[in-house]
């Protein structure tokens, strides 16, 4: 029971597991790990996949002999292990040079540099068979007002997807791109700041096609927005390209708690909503085990995001399958609002007495909506008092 396969396509970044505890106010309390020792550990638990950034693989400023080496050994590692890299991405944050962006460093130079990077590391997303490549653009932002003319850089950021769509299109790569909005962290603020801005961004694109969201659970909720609506909004856009699933709890610092950690309840009807939409991409992570943790507790931290995923899919089937709460969706007129509001169209409503002239609008006032009736189902569901 809850014992996570292959087939629940759960995937971690190895940034995830790999990641050392370093933060703005303390060191390092955990040495690094081999890439091949994380996808070893994580076929162990049951995982399907692992993506990474460029640098995650391949330290920054290796020799082409040192990038070849790394890339065999991980391959070896996937080969073993049956594990697959189903989504890859850049690393245009760490690196001093990234400090003003990479795709809207005021310097072109920079700009340039970063996009160069990008290419090469699509190359070889595409080489290792990844589907989706993210863009997080962590230093795409400012601190200050005349730092940054947002709507030159939006043209920057543009003109970079522009070249990356090109790119992947003459190319003939089988690759799409998701980009993942952050309001804030690590600069004060940053451009495309929620699943609504990028998705509005997407459609400025020369290939909009090619692009969507990836969004992460922290991430919307450090902007006090619910996660659950941004997904239901990039599915029903068609722009769910990718997901980055984690904990959070509240508007503070990106917590990157484990899934289900943080906002339960926003993590239930996550689940229930990617399971009832069909989601069929990977169940990806982006958390941190806390630095407070050794070895044990870093896989204990990301079964723990497997085993919290498996759960509240098992609690949210429960609650759709409930006769009760089928009751209470009826009572609550969820059925009411799958239907056409004017199916008898624009000279239908307009000739209709019963719309406006004989409208009892007292009397639909009064109608109760029956909502907290439903969500007490739902909570003892989620609590397994049902
Ligand atoms: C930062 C993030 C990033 C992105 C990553 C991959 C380092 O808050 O969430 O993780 O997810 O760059 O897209
Ligand atoms: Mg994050
Ligand atoms: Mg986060
Ligand atoms: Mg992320």
């Amino acid at each position: 029971r809850y014992t996570p396969t292959p087939e629940d396509k759960f995937s971690f970044g190895l940034w995830t597991v790999g990641w050392q505890g370093r933060d703005p106010f303390g060191d390092a309390t955990r040495r690094a790990l081999d890439p091949a020792e994380s996808v070893q550990r994580l076929a162990e638990l049951g995982a399907y996949a692992v993506t990474f950034h460029d640098d995650d693989l391949i330290p920054f400023g290796s020799s082409d002999a040192e990038r070849e080496s790394h890339i065999k050994r991980f391959r070896q590692a996937l080969d073993t292990t049956g594990l697959v890299v189903e989504m890859a991405t850049t690393n245009l944050f760490t690196h001093p040079v990234f400090k003003d962006g990479g795709f809207t460093a005021n310097d072109r130079d920079i700009r340039r540099y970063a996009l160069r990077k990008t290419i090469r590391n699509i190359d070889l997303a595409a080489e290792l068979g990844a589907k989706v490549y993210v863009a997080w653009g962590g230093r795409e932002g400012a601190e200050s007002g005349a730092a940054k003319d947002v709507r030159l850089a939006l043209d920057r950021m543009k003109e970079a997807f522009d070249l990356l769509g090109d790119y992947v299109t003459e190319k003939g790569y089988d690759l799409k791109f998701a980009i993942e909005p952050k309001p804030n962290e690590p600069r004060g603020d940053i451009l495309l700041p929620t699943v609504g801005h990028a998705l509005a961004f997407i459609e400025r694109l020369d290939r909009p096609e090619l692009f969507g969201v990836n969004p992460e659970v922290g991430h919307e909720q450090m902007a006090g927005l619910n996660f659950p609506h941004a997904i239901a909004q990039a599915l029903w856009s068609g722009k769910l390209f990718h997901i980055d699933l984690n904990g959070q709890n509240g508007i503070k610092y990106d917590q990157d708690l484990r899934f289900g950690a943080g906002d339960l309840r926003a993590a239930f009807w996550l689940v229930d909503l990617l399971e009832t939409a069909g989601w069929d991409g990977a169940r990806h992570f982006d958390f941190k085990p806390p630095r407070t943790e050794d070895f044990h507790g870093v896989w204990a931290s990301a079964a723990g995001c497997m085993r919290n995923y498996l759960i509240l899919k098992e609690r949210a089937a429960a609650f759709r399958a409930d006769p009760q709460v089928q009751e209470a969706l009826r009572a609550a007129r969820l059925d009411e609002l799958a239907l056409p509001t004017a199916a008898d169209g624009l000279a239908g409503l307009l000739g209709d007495a019963g719309a406006y002239e004989e409208f009892d609008v007292e009397a639909a006032a009064a109608r109760g909506m029956a909502f907290e009736h439903l969500d007490q189902l739902a909570m003892d569901h989620l609590l397994g008092a049902r």
